[in-house]
């Protein structure tokens, strides 16, 4: 039998059952072999296979807590979830996610690039420094959060598969297994979920790449095991599950405009003056508040990314 050291074992591994117990064979014949000197090193191992905690997280301080805020629960963020394919309710993913099989897991970079590419799930927690991130979240449903993120800035993959000129677009592509997803009998979108970003939002440091939140690995509810998350945009534009990441010349449909185009527009950016087409925008409930809140022009990132939308009319493009 192969005998690989706990130091050997990803991060992103301790998750599967399989490497659990593989760890806790190594310590048993470890152990026995007399290779581990004393407790202490036991127990710092046997905490890092609880809770599928992500090693070596750097919290980014240029993105730490934003002012006046205060983080969200973990428990809200597992508990009130948006996943169409695991069923409309937000209580439903939570239950019907449970099952999700996220390894073995491949994301395939392909299209307008110089350098296509397949990425194991686990090559890609090694692929950038894993920061933590703390951002606002905000659903197109005037409800919001504060999480946590755990990722690294898509422009770190982008880097790797070396886009051609004429990549204008990147389209995200994920997850439709319907032995594995009850949602996708409904015809509410039209699988698989797909969205969108121009170059420029794709290659925003702010774009994150996101792996975890909380400092543990994603929740299968929360688009286990990779995600966007695009913080200055509504919530949806955030895919869960990414299977395959496109670069191509023009914009892409995204599922939400093909199912509501009147309702949802490519660019989503979080924006109090333009109200969706049945409810106003001007404010939202953060979970966990009792009264409402004024939703924050890109959601409080202006600052950073109002000057790639410079001259654009914003009800047109919403
Ligand atoms: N694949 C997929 N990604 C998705 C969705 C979905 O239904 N399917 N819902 C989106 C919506 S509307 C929101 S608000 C966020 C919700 O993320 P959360 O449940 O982790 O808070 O995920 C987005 N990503
Ligand atoms: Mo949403």
């Amino acid at each position: 039998m192969l005998i690989r050291r706990p130091s050997d074992i990803l991060p992103s591994e301790i998750n599967s059952e399989s490497e659990f117990n593989a760890r806790r064979d190594w310590l048993k014949q470890a152990a026995g072999l007399g290779l581990i000197a004393g407790l202490p090193a036991l127990a710092a191992c046997d905490a890092q296979a609880q809770g599928a905690k992500l090693m070596g997280v750097k919290p980014n301080a240029s993105y730490a807590m934003p002012a006046g805020e205060k983080l969200n629960k973990f428990d809200e963020l597992k508990g009130y979830c948006n996943y169409y394919e695991f069923g409309t309710d937000k209580t439903d993913p939570p239950v019907m996610a449970k099952s999700l099989k996220t390894r073995p897991w491949t994301i395939s970079v392909e299209g307008e690039v110089l350098k296509p590419q397949v990425f194991d799930i686990d090559a890609l927690y090694k692929l950038a420094p894993l920061e933590e991130r703390i951002y606002r979240f905000r659903c197109v449903e005037a409800w919001s959060m504060v999480i946590p993120w755990v990722g690294f800035p898509l422009s770190e993959l982008i880097k790797q598969v070396q886009p051609k000129g004429n990549a204008k677009y990147v389209e995200f592509v994920t997850l439709a297994d319907k032995a594995q997803m009850p949602g996708l009998r409904s015809g509410v979108l039209d699988w698989p979920y797909t969205e969108g970003l121009r170059m420029d939002e794709a290659m925003h440091p702010l774009t994150l790449l996101t792996l975890g939140a909380f400092g543990e690995m994603l929740p299968n509810q929360n688009g286990a095991p990779v995600r966007m998350i695009v913080p200055w945009k509504y919530g949806f534009k955030g895919g869960k599950s990414i299977v395959k990441i496109r670069f191509v010349e023009k914009e892409p449909r995204t599922a939400w405009v093909k199912a509501g185009p009147g309702e949802y527009g490519f660019y989503s950016n979080v924006n109090p003056t333009v109200d969706h087409a049945r409810w106003s925008q001007a404010s939202e409930r953060r979970l966990g508040e009792f009264s409402k809140r004024k939703t924050l022009m890109y959601n409080g990132y202006g600052d950073q990314v109002a000057s790639m939308y410079a001259g654009m009319d914003l009800a047109k493009f919403f």
